[in-house]
């Protein structure tokens, strides 16, 4: 057990917040967990977790007990201080830094000379530049005394813990002696490269990663509509295109989910919408895909029924927002979901989620059970359990994610 005071203070315990806070503790470094959540610090602070992420709960009770990790609504004193909270968003696809600025005006008063400060949240373009103006404009003394910076993280959920440790990091300050400074401090828990540059294109490269993302399916996504009208199957000229040695087409969908590609490409359409034509495009591509899905059902429903006078019974195949995981945040799944049991004319339609047990919302079904009892055979989401489904030749299936290919 240890007593000292923190060198670190995390301000937000959510998905990434928290897994970065044990990681540091790890290294028998002190860290102030800061959260609004009361009920987030009380759980913390009992060594449990509030979020499902392998491996995080043993880091957790471990950083508690040894005494280097505690949480509180409020933050300390510190030499570091991390900002790790969400950058939602208001109307119109405009994201809203309220959180960052506020965690900001919340650690000011405690700035000290020689102090380091770091940004991890996404963020537009510009934002550390507008914390750095906010900072000192309240503490003029501390301008050029301490040390400002961007840090994006690019972990994929499920898969934290690890690549928290051994992903590269781009590392911007806003002046070369801040970006030295925040290397420094990560040099200490990552294994992965740690690249340099400035804020601003530190904050640039997080959208872009997955904005190229989100362009790169959207063209999948393309191809899937093209093909569909020219009666050609897209799955297999995808693989064939692939063959040729530098094209590597990703895969369609029923749309582009999560709280990070369907969201990121936003905060550069938001402040540059003449410039971003292709990024725009993008989104409004995978979010139509979903909309088509729910419409190609709705039209094979009715085809159904009027070639045999009677209503067909559905299964719709997934709802997580991408396969072999239960979240469905953002899921376009579930999009297609809701507005397939809005349209509904009384028809039966048979829910299935492998990963999850019970929803407050959808009534689950057996994902055998409903490919039995189902006339129109609906896959969303490529989970593995549906690749090994052997199904009857009478059934109408539209495949949305190449589980039959
Ligand atoms: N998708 C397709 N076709 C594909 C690949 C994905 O339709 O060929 C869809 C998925 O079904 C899903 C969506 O795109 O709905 C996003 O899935 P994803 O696996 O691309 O990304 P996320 O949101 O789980 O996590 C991403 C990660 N980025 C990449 O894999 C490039 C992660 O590295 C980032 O750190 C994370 O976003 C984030 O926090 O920004």
């Amino acid at each position: 057990m240890s007593n000292n005071a923190p060198n670190v203070v995390m301000i937000g315990l959510g998905y990434i917040g928290l897994p970065t806070a044990a990681l540091i503790a790890k290294s028998k470094t002190h860290v102030h967990g800061v959260d609004i959540n009361q009920k987030v610090v009380d759980v913390i602070n009992k060594g449990e977790i509030h979020i499902v992420e392998p491996d995080l709960d043993i880091a957790v009770a471990n950083a508690v007990s040894e005494g280097y990790l505690v949480a509180d609504t409020k933050p300390v004193i510190a030499e570091t201080y991390l900002i790790v909270v969400p950058t939602p968003f208001k109307a119109k696809n405009e994201p809203d830094t309220s959180f960052v600025e506020s965690a900001t005006n919340n650690i000011i008063p405690l700035l000290k000379p020689g102090d380091l400060y770091i940004i991890e949240s996404t963020s537009p373009i510009g934002t550390t530049e507008k914390m750095m103006t906010l900072i000192y404009t309240k503490r003029p003394e501390l301008k050029g005394e301490i040390y400002i910076a961007y840090c994006p993280e690019r972990v994929l959920p499920g898969n934290v813990m690890y690549e928290l440790v051994y992903n590269d990091r781009v590392i911007g300050g806003i002046d070369a002696k801040s970006t030295e400074k925040a290397v420094e401090f990560y040099k200490q828990f990552i294994k992965g490269n740690l690249h340099k540059t400035n804020a601003r294109t530190a904050e640039m490269c997080k959208l872009v990663e997955n904005s190229s993302r989100d362009v790169q399916i959207a063209f999948a996504n393309e191809l899937s509509l093209i093909c569909d009208k020219a009666n050609i199957n897209v799955w297999e000229l995808i693989e064939l295109a692939n063959k040729h040695p530098r094209v590597n087409i990703l895969q369609p969908g029923c749309g582009v989910g999560g709280h990070c590609i369907a969201v990121d490409p936003y905060f550069i359409v938001s402040d540059y919408p003449m410039e971003s034509q292709i990024i725009g495009k993008a989104r409004e591509i995978n979010n139509y895909k979903s909309f088509w899905c729910a419409e190609k059902v709705q039209t094979a429903k009715l085809e159904f029924e009027i070639k045999n006078g009677y209503k067909p019974k559905v299964a719709l195949m997934g709802l997580a927002f991408k396969p072999n995981i239960d979240d469905l945040r953002e899921s376009p799944a579930k999009y297609i979901a809701q507005k397939v049991l809005q349209n509904s004319n009384n028809e039966e339609c048979y829910i299935v989620e492998p990963n999850i047990r019970n929803h407050h919302i959808f009534k689950l079904t057996d994902y055998k059970l409903a490919t039995e009892k189902a006339d129109i055979i609906v896959f969303l989401v490529a989970h593995d359990e549906f690749k090994s489904l052997k199904l009857n030749s009478n059934k109408i299936v539209l495949d949305f994610c190449g589980i039959i290919k």
